[in-house]
């Protein structure tokens, strides 16, 4: 046995995100957001749960920020909510929106622990969603508007800011197979959208340098499955580099080589974005870090039948196990993926954080109301141990953020999945620490763990 130690200085943390712990959906003048209008109509959500009332964070936040400070948290990555602080989506804020999340930061920075603000974790205003959403540009122009108003907002005191959480998502989930808010299917408007997201991104990264924000730092957060092709035949093989291509080089290579992945383009050839002169390069401008999402790995087949791409993933590629979700557990496939962007990327490549990794697991409390959640313990440990495999393999990898602190709203799925290194009682909102919060608090008191 050997203690692998992390590189010092290394940010541990937690994440979470505004739709999925806020609740107060119509409170203090927030506006309408895309995902309040999507769990409100019928047969969207698993058992027609709603983010209306959702970990009640909005009015517990004192609470959950002790939560962080028990727990010794270097760092807490949340996001904001665009129509809590700008109803219209443009124009007036709202003061008791901005004063939300200023006194979350000031709460944060006075126990010591940095503020990640992450800009977009999904909820759209939905007065922009009614002037066509993502794929109309001038959402672009609304989005860097919001952006600098909350730089001008905790620009002074948030030394790390995320542009756009899982842009694959908010793309192909929202807007082709409609299983996300909007609920859109239609590949055309997912492609613009990618491309949309994008350069909001990169002008929203022009306008925090134009604000010069005195060494704060700014990047963007992409998804990764792990793929693998499920046999050795060109076909399989093809359909594997497709995968890669639409969920990693769709986002990555524009970020970081300035052009979209040719293979893909070919592929889906009249659904291909429109790109305006100069949207390349805009999109292209360099960032301070990037981060990464982690859960799961999945076996790729070629499938003519595989709708416009040709590919199915028929199943999750486990080997040890499953989570709740159904993903299989595949901790090489962490490491794989940043080994995937350490050598793809190379000197383009800003320093990484892994910003989401966690598993759904049973959680089922004992006559004491304690949850042993080994299961979790079991998958953290094995992805911590991947991540320093891929440090030692040369990644630059500066934090890793546990998803999540708190039991939360898991979008379609409800609140069944629990994510959480606390659990929440839905009925009373009590907080209580798992046992992984425990195994995790001391992780980040060792920085680092026994193999
Ligand atoms: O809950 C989500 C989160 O909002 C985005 N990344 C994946 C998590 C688990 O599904």
């Amino acid at each position: 046995m050997a203690f692998r130690e992390f590189p010092e200085g290394f940010i541990w943390g937690v994440a979470t995100s505004s739709y999925q712990i806020e609740g107060a959906w119509n409170e203090d003048g927030k506006g309408e957001s895309i995902w309040d209008r999507f769990c409100h109509q019928p047969n969207r959500v698993a058992s027609g749960d709603t983010g209306d009332v959702a970990c009640d964070h909005y009015h517990r936040w004192v609470e959950d920020v002790a939560l962080l400070k028990a727990l010794n948290a270097r760092a807490y990555r949340f996001s904001i909510s665009w129509p809590r602080v700008m109803p219209e989506g443009k124009g007036k804020p709202n003061p008791k929106g901005l004063s939300f999340y200023q006194r979350l930061v000031d709460a944060l920075l006075e126990a010591g622990i940095i503020p990640f603000v992450n800009l977009y974790h999904w909820d759209l205003p939905q007065v922009l969603q009614e002037t066509g959403g993502w794929p109309n540009r001038d959402t672009v122009e609304r989005f860097v508007e919001y952006a600098d108003l909350m730089f001008e907002t905790l620009g002074d005191r948030a030394p790390y800011w995320i542009t756009f959480n899982e842009p694959w998502v908010i793309s192909f989930l929202g807007y082709a197979d409609g299983m996300m808010a909007p609920g859109i299917c239609d590949y055309t408007q997912a492609y613009q959208t990618a491309h949309h997201l994008l350069l909001a991104h990169g002008k929203t990264v022009q306008a925090f340098r134009e604000r010069g924000n005195r060494g704060s730092k700014i990047g963007i957060v992409l998804n990764v499955e792990y793929p693998a092709p499920e046999t050795d035949s060109p076909a399989d093989r093809d359909a594997c580099q497709r995968f890669l291509e639409q969920y990693v080089s769709l986002f990555a290579d524009p970020l970081f080589k300035g052009q979209y992945p040719q293979m893909l383009m070919d592929w889906i050839g009249p659904m291909a974005p429109k790109i305006a002169p100069d949207d390349m390069k805009v999109i292209h401008t360099p960032m301070d870090f990037m981060g990464m999402n982690y859960y799961t790995a999945r076996w790729v087949r070629y499938s003519p039948a595989g709708h416009l791409k040709a590919f199915v993933s028929p199943r999750t590629m486990p080997m040890s196990g499953y989570t709740e979700m159904g993903w299989g557990i595949y901790p090489a496939g962490l490491t794989a993926m940043l080994l995937h962007y350490h050598e793809n990327y190379g000197r383009d490549l800003p320093p990484m954080f892994l910003s989401e990794n966690g598993c759904a697991a049973r959680d089922v409390p004992d006559e004491n109301g304690v949850v042993a959640d080994w299961e979790r313990i079991a998958y953290l440990r094995s992805h911590f141990l991947a991540a320093s495999d891929a440090i030692r393999a040369g990644v630059d990898l500066r934090g890793y953020f546990v998803w999540s602190l708190l039991d939360n709203f898991e979008w379609a799925e409800g609140y069944r999945p629990r994510f959480g290194l606390v659990r929440v009682d839905y009925k009373t909102q009590r907080r209580i620490p798992k046992k992984s919060f425990e195994w995790y608090r001391q992780v980040i008191v060792d920085n680092g763990l026994w193999e």
